[in-house]
């Protein structure tokens, strides 16, 4: 009788082990992707506005500090992930307009902010330098990891924006270790360039750049545009976020001259602003542009087409917040044809002061549509058009 019950008990154990085993496997191949559908919630959006025509709706939710954000090859939508550090790649297979499959692409990474596909590789800026890698076999993941660069001066301004042109050169954007002062390493609060992927020929490209997050390369004439965040602690108004076309050996004014005609109180004086390259359009100050992208898409009404949209991260040092929004400008070929309009707004509550979200990185995707991300949400966002 014990001896029964003994050996029914071991048969038992011996099933629960096993049915674990084969659960174990079946489940294994999908734990790298989260179902993010049952994570996702609209209230995040509900306050935000679009234009008539247009429809925003969460793309992906539950994200660490998501900061740029690109497309790759593949259609999937490539996500600097900061507070996760670490690169993930979205996919809408079903193309609901919501992601159905996330996978980690490079994990590991330190405080990623911003990424760029060149020749079959992603090329990837963190605080020290910049990381190159690719996924050799085409499973979705990166096994081959270079270290491009890993001496950039770090603190301060940390945000390292890497971009290529169409020659094949790679540019970096790197902010001033201060607010506003004298830096003793060239490579601050500016762009800096190389000859090509491999990272060789370091110099610098364009100077007195305080912090230009966004970097972005016009598909028609080739030129680098980039958003700056002017100094703070001149009060609300002054001096602008400015943007600018980012040109070989040209000096942008900072610490010493603002927007291209500020002279700075403590380190300008006459003639700081001689020479100093003037803005494309000036911004509200402390609306804290950061991504930046050229509308390529085709779904968007034709007025659209080749315009830019910049998302404004918003103030953190103003008394009355700004920006925390997303704008266009509207362009002829590379000529502002008006002023800086809203796009998407809402995430500020004007009463209360209090920012439900954050916007940050920009891309448009091969279905048109305009894709946001929120750092503060952990959110990305996807806006389309679907007519009037
Ligand atoms: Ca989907
Ligand atoms: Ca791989």
């Amino acid at each position: 009788m014990i001896k029964n019950s003994r050996r029914t008990r071991y048969v038992i154990m011996a099933f629960l082990a096993l049915s674990a085993l084969f659960g174990w496997l079946l489940v294994r191949p999908y734990l790298g992707q989260t179902n993010l559908k049952t994570l996702t919630s609209t209230a995040g959006i509900s306050t935000v506005k679009v234009p008539p025509g247009f429809r925003i709706e969460l793309f992906a939710s539950g994200l660490q500090d998501p900061r740029f954000i690109s497309f790759g090859p593949d259609g999937a939508l490539y996500v600097a992930e900061r507070g996760a550090n670490r690169i993930v790649a979205l996919v809408d297979r079903n193309r609901d307009g919501s992601v159905d499959q996330q996978t980690t692409f490079a994990e590991n990474l330190q405080r990623p902010h911003s990424l760029a596909f060149y020749q079959n590789a992603w090329f990837v800026g963190v605080p020290s330098g910049i990381v190159r890698l690719r996924d050799r076999d085409g499973d979705g993941l990166a096994e081959e990891r270079q270290v491009l660069i890993d001496d950039y001066p770090t603190g301060g301004h940390n945000t390292r924006t890497v971009a290529f042109l169409p020659d094949g050169r790679m540019v970096v954007s790197i902010g001033s270790s201060c607010n506003v002062c004298d830096e003793s390493d060239p490579r601050r609060a500016a762009v800096m360039i190389y000859d090509g992927p491999q990272a060789t020929g370091e110099r610098v490209f364009a100077r007195g750049l305080r912090n230009a997050v966004g970097l972005a390369v016009h598909p028609d004439t080739g030129e680098l545009w980039a958003t700056n965040n002017g100094r703070d602690m001149l009060g609300d108004d002054q001096p602008p976020d400015d943007l600018y076309v980012v040109r070989d050996g040209l000096d942008y004014g900072w610490p010493r001259c603002h927007s291209g005609t500020i002279e700075d109180p403590d380190f300008g004086g006459p003639g700081a602003c001689r020479g100093i390259v003037k803005p494309v359009v000036s911004i509200q100050a402390h609306s804290a542009p950061l991504g930046l992208v050229f509308y390529t898409g085709k779904s968007f009404p034709a007025e659209y087409h080749g315009d830019l949209f910049i998302a404004y991260h918003g103030s953190w040092n103003r008394s009355v917040p700004t920006g925390y929004k997303v704008v266009r400008l509207p362009l002829d070929g590379s000529e502002p044809r008006g002023e800086l309009q809203d796009f998407a707004t809402g995430w500020l509550d004007k009463t209360t002061g209090q920012a439900s979200g954050r916007p940050v990185g920009l891309a448009v995707g091969p279905d048109g549509a305009l894709y946001v991300s929120d750092d503060k949400a952990g959110m990305i966002y996807r806006i389309s058009y679907s007519g009037a």
